[in-house]
Formats: C-alpha cells, structure tokens, sequence
C-alpha cells in the first residue's frame, strides 16, 4: 500500500488549459478568475504534478508585442526554475481565433493556410526553448458542418502536406522533437477529419516522415465516438506510435465532458492504466481535463489531486490483479496450451500449409470449450470495489 502521493517519476502533467480553465462554457461565462500561467505553475508544483504543456497562447497572448513576450517567457522561465516543474509538450491554439473558422491547415483559404504554418512555426520555436519533446496537433477546426463545400479529399492532402512541411521545418533546425496526432470525432466542427486515433494511425503512414509523428489518443474523445479507449491505445502501442496520451473521463455519447480521471467510468480507467503499467509505457500521463464548473480553486486543486491519486491507485488495483493467485490461475486456464498443434504457428511455410488444410479438426469439441471470464470479471470488479 502506499499513499498515492505523486512524484516526478510517475510524470503527471497539465496543460496550462486545464487547471486554468475558468468553467466559461457555451451557456455562460467564466465563474472563476483567470490564473497567469506562473500562478499556475505554481498550483501545479503545490499539488505534485511532473510537467505543464501549453498551447501557444495560452502563455503569450496572440496579440502581444514581442517585448511583451518575452517578459511572459522570462516569467515563465523563471517560475519553472523556482519549482521544478518541466515542459513536456506544447501544441497550437488553431482553432480559437475567427482566422480558423473554417480550419487551419485544411481551410479553404490559402492565405489562412500560410497564416497557420507561420503561427505553427513560431510555437514551435516557443515549445522547444522552454524544453518541449512533443508537439500535439489537434485540429480541433478541421472539418465540416456540411460537406457542400470542402472536399475530404483535398483537405487529407492538405492536411498531410502541412505535416511534412513542418517535420521538414524540425529537421532543418536539428529540434529534438516528435509530433503527436490528437483525434477527435466532433466538437467544435459538426465532423472533424481523421476521427479516431485509428484513422490518425493510418494517416500516419502516407506522410514523408512517418518515423516523426505518433499519436495522442485522448480518453473522452474514444469514448465520445463509442469506442474501447484502451484497444485503441494498444493498437497505437503495438505501431510504436504511442507518443502522448490525453488522461480524463467521459460518459459515452455525450459532448465533451473533460470529468476528471477515472470519475466516470473507473472500470475503462483501470484496464487503461492497467495496460499503461504492463507494457512500461513511459511517456508523460497527461490530464486534459478540468474541474466542475461548480467549483472554485479549491475545486481546482481536488480535481488535478484526484486525477493524480486515481491513476496511482488503479496503479496499485493493476498490481494487485497480477499478483492475484485467483485472477492468475483464471488466466492461465483462459490461456491454455497443451502445445499440440505447435507446427502450426508462426511462420507461413507451403508444407505447413499443406499439412494444416489436411488436418482434421474436431469442430464440435472446439465449440464445446466456454471460458470462465464471468468469474473473472468478478473478480476483478471485487478488486476495484476494495473488497478483494
Ligand atoms: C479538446 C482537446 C484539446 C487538445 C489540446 C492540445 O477537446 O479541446 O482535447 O484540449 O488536447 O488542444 O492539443
Ligand atoms: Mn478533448
Ligand atoms: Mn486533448
């Protein structure tokens, strides 16, 4: 047992966005005061988080002089220096600004795709001088309310070749720097391009520098699309395409929600987490997510504490699973292999082929086999409940 207390090594991180957010939502305004980014550097090191990552401006407004900037930065620099916490990862605000109304690198417009290659440039540069790995795009714009008037097509060329030129762009300034891809499947278009982090993986490969870019697959926005978050991060592990992951929770169907992690669905969290610790995935854990809007800054500090703990927590439950001498012989007769049909895996060969379609099976044996995974899910649902 231990008491869930977060360290660096575990790598916690916010985005400035996060524990930032004000609870302005479409229906009403801010319900708490804006933190600057050094106050929030310091809530972050309060509570025990690892890392901050930032959207361009959220840390230098869109419209400040470059003398103001640099004060920002200086500030922020100094408030890392003051505390300890890291940068991570950084990413671009391309959607906030009325310029992106139709998308960013997937506009219409040719002129608001140059304007998003520069700003993108520029926060690049921002993100690796304060210490940045990882570069998150999500193009929260890019997509449609209706497909009358921009082509898919067209806007995936649009979209990969934007990609290339800033891989380019990284090369060419030696940046130590890896970009991670974020679906979403609405929200704030009516459909977004490339929706799920499979269709992302798969956008990955036709780029030039495939080696470069990953993903960030993000909790809600599976789930969100009705689907099982962590097959999707397993098939993003399993493509070493793992490069971030978005940490926060969600009911199915629903817009997006940002709940703390774990708070609505503990079970999805827990083999999430569970499979996070197994593979020994070791890249930041990232809650993109934010208080009630119910709450004030204490409010604020609970909710980034209680991501935190119940990550450590379902940490310990995932232990405790594999320790589990019940859980385990379940596995292992789940599992069984009495090693008798062992010439014929692996490999293709012809001869193997060929005696595998002479073998003869017994059909009706096979289907007779059930497996016990209602007492295994018991089990695992007395472990999450504490009674275990
Ligand atoms: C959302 C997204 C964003 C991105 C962020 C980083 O639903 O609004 O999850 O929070 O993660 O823009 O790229
Ligand atoms: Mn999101
Ligand atoms: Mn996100």
């Amino acid at each position: 047992m231990t008491d869930f207390q977060p360290k660096p090594e575990h790598k916690f991180t916010f985005g400035l966005w996060t524990v930032g957010n004000t609870g302005a939502d479409p229906f009403g305004k801010a319900v708490r005061k804006a933190l600057s980014p050094v106050e929030i550097v310091h809530l972050l090191a309060e509570v025990g988080a690892w890392g901050v990552n930032f959207h361009d401006n959220d840390l230098v407004p869109i419209d400040a002089t470059p003398a103001q900037r640099d004060q920002i930065v200086k500030d922020f620099k100094q408030a890392l220096k003051d505390t300890g916490i890291v940068v991570p990862m950084a990413t671009t605000n391309l959607f906030s600004d009325p310029a992106f109304r139709d998308g960013a690198f997937t506009s219409n417009d040719p002129k608001v795709r140059a304007y998003a290659l520069h700003k993108t440039m520029r926060a690049i540069d921002l993100g690796v001088e304060l210490g940045a790995k990882t570069y998150v795009f999500w193009g929260g714009r890019e997509g449609t309310e209706t497909d009358a008037g921009k082509s898919a097509l067209e806007s995936g060329k649009r979209f990969a070749e934007a990609l290339n030129f800033l891989c380019e762009y990284a090369l060419d300034n030696q940046y130590d720097l890896k970009f991670a891809l974020e679906a979403k499947p609405n929200e704030p278009r009516g459909d977004i391009y490339l929706p799920t982090t499979g269709a992302m993986l798969g956008f990955i490969a036709t780029l030039d520098h495939p080696e470069m870019v990953g993903v960030n697959p993000e909790m809600a926005h599976e789930h969100m699309a009705g689907l099982n978050f962590m097959h999707a991060v397993a098939q993003a592990w399993g493509a070493g395409k793992l490069f971030h992951i978005d940490l926060n929770d969600q009911n199915y169907a629903r817009y997006d929600q940002d709940l703390r992690f774990g708070s609505q669905n503990p079970k999805a969290a827990f083999f999430l987490v569970k499979f996070l610790e197994d593979v020994g995935y070791a890249g930041s854990r990232h809650f993109d997510a934010h208080a009630y809007r119910t709450d004030n800054l204490d409010g604020v500090k609970a909710f980034a504490r209680g991501c935190m703990r119940t990550y450590l927590i379902l940490k310990e439950k995932a232990a405790q699973f594999n320790a589990d001498p019940d859980i385990q012989a379940l596995l292992a007769q789940i599992n069984a292999d009495d090693g008798s049909l062992v010439q014929f895996s692996g490999k293709y060969s012809a001869d193997k082929a060929k005696s595998l379609k002479a073998y003869e099976f017994d059909r009706v044996a096979l289907g007779q086999r059930g497996q016990p995974y209602e007492q295994l899910d018991q089990l695992t649902i007395d472990l999450l409940l504490g009674v275990r």
